[in-house]
């Protein structure tokens, strides 16, 4: 390691010489992070309005999760599952308490819990549905996002996402989102195993469906005995002013898949949740992870949703989104280049209009000079997604430093 800091500009030298360039970051180099501020190598302050895509949702390095990680990474951090350790067993307890459900699966990656989802529901279709072998059929709706893996590649509808990385896999079908007649007419097939869908699409534009789309996919999974799998991943944990996205509606899904803030912002924890009848179709030595459910993980992961509790972040996000949203409306009705907004909780959107890729990109790299950091999606929408221990008064800053920056790109 060098023993002088970097300049930015060496920083940035050095991942364009030695990095692969599978990014296309905010050009900002940021040294440190606390609660929903992060701070750049040379001093200068951001409010952080992307949360590591809500993977930071108790805010950068929360004190009571980074005494958790030293304590435990000075302890015991990584056994593999070929013996016990003293955290894995209330990890699930707790989270199976916490969530409703019989058993939880640990893994790292969002994308390892989602495929492990996708193994567990054919393996349910084979054994419990009665689905002929290697005929399963799981659903999901266009615009999902669940990763980066083969598997999830081969279920996208972006060619961005899958374009070039082909043979993909068979066994998936895509159907609209937010279109229950579709969803009806897709599990006349009875080799359908399940359906796995967002709440909210978030890598789609932060898309919300109808008032009643998720009662609908539950009530219509039960009536054609297919497994409703929630991809909670970034809608999950608080984010969107409830536990999970599901609540807003009081649906339960068969399977619940978390990651991203499951972890904290520290480290990688991702999990999936459901009942006996789905969870034990795997047995030992059909499926795992050299680092799932080691003891570090699940220390911080307990700790990372203790926090949400204690502090009532779901409860925050809800309150303070209506701050955001409300502000962001107005900020729609006065500035011409804004389509509109959407989202809930504080998993919101401003949306340029089709066109507006480049003036997007524009205007994040003026938030970014106004000490402001988010970033676009599909080009044309710039998520805004907060840590949900955001403060009223900081809001109220985020939203005077989106109107100085519409101003200056173009003045009303
Ligand atoms: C990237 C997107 C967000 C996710 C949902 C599973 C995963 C993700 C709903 C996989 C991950 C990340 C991946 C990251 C950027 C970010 C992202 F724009 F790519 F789609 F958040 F919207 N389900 N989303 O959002 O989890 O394996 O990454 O832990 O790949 O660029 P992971």
């Amino acid at each position: 390691m060098p023993n002088n800091p970097l300049t930015a500009s060496q920083a940035l030298h050095l991942e364009q010489t030695y990095g692969a360039h599978n990014y296309h970051p905010i050009p900002v180099v940021l040294e440190r992070g606390s609660g929903s501020v992060v701070w750049d190598i040379h001093g200068q302050s951001y409010l952080d309005f992307l949360s590591a895509y809500s993977a930071v949702n108790q805010g950068h390095c929360h004190p009571r999760l980074v005494k958790v990680i030293q304590e435990q990474a000075a302890k015991l951090t990584l056994t593999s599952r070929a013996f016990h350790n003293d955290k894995l067993g209330a990890y699930c307890e707790m989270m199976c308490r916490t969530f409703g459900f019989d058993r939880l699966l640990p893994m790292n990656t969002g994308v390892e819990a989602a495929e492990t989802s996708v193994k567990l529901a054919r393996r349910w279709a084979y054994e419990v549905k009665g689905v002929p072998e290697n005929h399963a059929v799981v659903l999901f709706p266009e615009g999902n996002f669940w990763g980066r893996s083969i598997g999830a590649i081969s279920a996208s509808t972006d060619p961005e996402s899958y374009g070039g990385f082909g043979p993909l896999l068979p066994g998936f079908q895509t159907l609209p989102y937010n279109d229950l007649e579709a969803l009806e007419v897709a599990l006349q097939n009875p080799h359908v195993a399940a359906f796995m869908v967002e709440p909210i699409q978030g890598e789609a534009g932060v898309v919300v469906p109808e008032q009643g789309y998720l009662r609908g996919v539950r009530e219509l999974c039960t009536r054609y005995h297919v497994l409703m799998i929630a991809d909670e991943i970034q809608t999950g944990l608080g984010r969107t002013g409830a536990l999970l996205a599901c609540d807003h509606e009081e649906v339960r899904p068969d399977v619940l898949v978390l990651a991203k803030a499951l972890g904290g912002g520290m480290l990688p924890v991702s999990a999936v949740l459901g009942s006996d009848e789905v969870m034990l179709r795997i047995r030992p030595g059909q499926h795992g992870s050299t680092f799932g459910g080691n003891p570090l993980a699940c220390a911080v992961a307990m700790e990372a949703v203790q926090i949400l509790l204690d502090e009532e972040l779901a409860d925050k996000a809800a309150l303070r989104g209506q701050q955001l949203h409300q502000g962001l409306q107005e900020l729609v009705t006065a500035y011409p280049l804004l389509q509109s907004t959407r989202g809930k909780g504080l998993l919101q959107a401003l949306i340029f209009g089709e066109n507006g890729s480049k003036t997007a990109w524009d205007f994040c790299i003026l938030l970014k000079d106004n000490g402001f950091l988010a970033k676009p999606t599909h080009g044309h929408i710039v998520r805004l997604a907060p840590p949900l221990i955001i403060s009223e008064q900081q809001i109220q800053k985020a939203l005077e430093i989106l109107a100085k920056s519409l101003e200056q790109l173009q003045p009303r």
